[in-house]
């Protein structure tokens, strides 16, 4: 009984300092939260193959996957120190602090940390121990902790019944076990007397409820700092309208634009970065003439081009949903860079993001025509938090690990062979074309559909050259050109569809993209890293 009872004060103090913690990030600075500074840590310390098998195995349920196992590892690893407590309460206390301050560590080294980060990691030690020794005493020694507590109201403040302090008491009893007799008279007293269980249940719960208030309240108040409401300007060199896409007459298939709620989310962050546009600045240095530093009003006073733009995560697996299609409304980067002028020879855009997150983008892709941006609105309205706000960077032609940085903040000129950056470190490709592909939206895989007329549709891209066609095989038949959808560029997808008559049975449809060039999609199967996956999509309907 009394060792469910420390481990549970363990759990608790756990508990209690994960929630303190919680409520001063709150305040402070979200992703310094002890249990997401530390998954924080272990995202960026995670192997490439490991972080591959997440994704592939968890998709976007990954990042709630990783913190559920921080928790849990905390909880258990707890649970030992409150058992730890038995036998010596000093050493379960020092694993409580060695646990928080781990976290508070994890928070310090974050790149873009400030000292202050440190904050929640010390307010959770502080919760974590007073929680342990107070429900470790309510544990093992209620009885006379209780008896304490009422000695105290009489006026006799710490002095335990046997005229000892009851720091002393409770301390010596805990630390008895294998010694003396301490521990079971201790136990004894407890199973007598029954207030001590009553005394710790009461405790326990109020840990957990205020713990709970604590939680709510640092989740609440990070909540609460939504992003300022920006002016966009009109762009002087607009997209023309949208035409009207496949999806009023294709049902099942992704409509021409993504809406941003949809729009799919990838980035190393646990916790949304939330930046305040009014202190935010764009710096450029490294290799350049004029370092120089603008506010979000100068960059939105530079002349904006607006772009429909696809873009797509290399770790999109085939026929994975980690690509949108979205209205892009920004600064031409070469516009900025060229403020700055260049010395030496960069070939190289280090982009870094507000919280030290980098990208590195080829210069000569930024510079050869192509409309690579520093965006400030999507689908017209400003960026919302999860897509980057106030501005980020859009390369069409790139997968978004090589020239998307959400949260801008900062563009370095300078080399591959100075500088590399979050990706390129972990063996990730420095140059990555979006690779030719299609997908299949409609039927849904392993669906069943009614036999008779119905229509194959989906989306195939290749940004920056453009889908030349699309064909659509069904089950070992001919290979069957689909009719396409709106032309919005080459930087855009393309929907499809093939009207096709279903006859009962099992069926497998293969789909299979062409580039403008004629170049056809690659057939061969690859995995995500570290360019690109592809292959052709097959999927398997019953039509009945
Ligand atoms: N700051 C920051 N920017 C980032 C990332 C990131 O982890 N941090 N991930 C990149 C990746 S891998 C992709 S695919 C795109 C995704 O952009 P989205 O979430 O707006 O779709 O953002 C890019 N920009
Ligand atoms: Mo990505």
């Amino acid at each position: 009984m009394m060792r469910l009872r420390l481990a549970l004060s363990g759990i608790l103090a756990a508990v209690a300092g994960i929630a303190a913690g919680h409520l001063v990030a709150g305040f402070i600075a979200p992703a310094s939260s002890p249990v997401l500074a530390i998954g924080s840590t272990v995202i960026d310390l995670t192997p490439t193959p490991v972080k591959e098998w997440a994704v592939a195995t968890f998709g976007t349920n990954d990042k709630l996957i990783l913190q559920g196992s921080v928790l849990v590892v905390t909880l258990v690893l707890a649970g030992a120190a409150g058992l730890l407590a038995r036998r010596h309460l000093p050493a379960a206390v020092g694993f409580i602090v060695l646990l928080t301050g781990l976290a508070g560590v994890a928070a310090l080294l974050r790149p873009a940390a400030r000292p202050l980060d440190a904050l929640p990691a010390l307010a959770a030690m502080a919760a974590g121990v007073t929680t342990l020794v107070w429900l470790a005493r309510r544990a093992g020694t209620a009885g006379t902790a209780a008896t304490a507590a009422t000695a105290g109201t009489r006026g006799t403040a710490g002095t335990a019944p046997d005229g000892l302090p009851a720091k002393a008491v409770a301390g010596d009893e805990l630390t008895a076990g294998p010694h003396g007799s301490a521990g079971s008279d201790v136990t004894g007293r407890l199973a007598r007397s029954g207030t001590g269980r009553r005394g710790f249940i009461g405790g326990a719960l109020g840990v957990t409820v205020l713990a709970g208030l604590a939680a709510v309240g640092g989740q609440l108040r990070a909540g609460a700092q939504s992003a300022k409401k920006v002016v966009l300007p009109q762009a002087a060199d607009p997209a023309k309208p949208l035409p009207k896409g496949l999806e009023s007459s294709v049902p099942g298939i992704s409509p021409l634009r993504t809406p941003t709620d949809t729009f799919y989310r990838v980035d190393t962050n646990l916790v949304v970065p939330q930046v305040d546009v009014d202190t935010w600045s764009l710096e450029v240095d490294g290799m350049v003439e004029k370092p120089f530093t603008m506010t979000f009003a100068e960059l939105a006073a530079m002349p904006l081009i607006e772009r429909d733009i696809t873009m797509t995560c290399v770790s999109n697996e085939v026929g994975g949903g980690y690509i949108g299609a979205a209205r892009w409304l920004g600064v031409r980067l070469t516009d900025v860079l060229d403020r700055a002028g260049t010395t030496g020879r960069p070939d190289q855009v280090l982009s870094t993001a507000v919280d030290g997150f980098t990208i590195s983008t080829p210069l000569g892709v930024v510079r050869d025509g192509r409309d690579a941006m520093i965006a400030i609105g999507m689908n017209g309205a400003q960026l919302s938090d999860t897509h980057g706000f106030p501005a980020r960077l859009i390369t069409p032609g790139l997968y978004g690990f090589v020239g998307a940085t959400k949260w801008l903040t900062r563009l370095t000129l300078t080399t591959y062979a100075a500088q590399q950056s979050y990706w390129t470190k972990r063996q990730w490709a420095t140059d990555a074309p979006i690779k030719t592909s299609a997908r299949i939206d409609t039927p849904v895989p392993l669906s069943t559909i009614k036999a008779g007329t119905t229509a194959i549709g989906g989306v195939a891209w290749a940004q920056h050259r453009g889908v030349g066609g699309v064909e659509v095989r069904i089950d070992d038949g001919d290979w069957q050109e689909a009719k396409l959808g709106p032309d919005v560029g080459i930087d855009y997808w393309r929907q499809w569809y093939l009207p096709w008559d279903a006859r009962p049975g099992l069926h497998r449809i293969s789909v299979r993209a062409t580039d403008l060039s004629g170049q056809a999609q690659l057939t061969k199967r690859a995995t995500p890293f570290p360019s690109g996956s592809s292959g052709i999509q097959e999927v398997v309907v019953t039509v009945a």
